[in-house]
């Protein structure tokens, strides 16, 4: 029989969950960040158990990322932001630092850091993901994060 590891969607009493939250783009990434914290509280968190860490564009988001999960007080760490394309190629050295650097510093610290980033090319489409037609990233990343951490709990043999 195979034997299978799932991370489950329950937040427990010990975890805490950090949000990294860029205010580029604020109208749309505080509908990230609602959709993040919806999601944790309906997955049993309380708000207590919650940090929300603004910084200035998703630029800035991987250090800040990496520093909470060097604190070791987080379960998970979760990135919100959103990147669109513009008329110069400053959407492309954006969007390649912060989706590389996220997941760097995931590994690096051993803490889950999940890439709730938008990018897109179009205002309208950015949109869309942020809870207009395609569903909340915010949420979505905020789910990932609680079954990311409670699978590595697991391997790592915690309950
Ligand atoms: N930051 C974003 O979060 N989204 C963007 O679309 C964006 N664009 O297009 O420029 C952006 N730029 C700012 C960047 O993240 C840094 O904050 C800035 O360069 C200072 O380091």
């Amino acid at each position: 029989m195979v034997e299978s590891v799932t991370g489950d969607l329950v937040v427990r009493p010990s975890q805490r969950f950090a949000i990294v939250v860029a205010e580029f783009n604020r109208f749309i990434t505080s509908k990230l960040a609602e959709g993040a914290v919806d999601c944790l509280l309906r997955h049993g968190a309380k708000e207590s158990q919650i940090t929300q860490l603004w910084v200035p564009g998703a630029f800035e988001i991987p250090l800040a990322a990496k520093e909470l999960g060097r604190g070791g007080k987080h379960a998970a760490v979760i990135c919100l932001g959103c990147v669109i394309r513009g008329e110069t190629d400053h959407y492309d050295h954006v969007a390649g630092h912060v989706s590389r650097s996220v997941g760097q510093a995931g590994l690096e610290t051993g803490v889950p850091t999940i890439f709730g980033v938008i990018t897109a090319d179009t205002l309208e489409q950015a949109l869309n993901r942020a809870g207009l037609k395609n569903g909340n990233t915010g949420w979505h990343a905020a789910q990932s994060a609680i079954a990311a951490a409670n699978v590595l709990a697991k391997i790592r043999g915690g309950d």
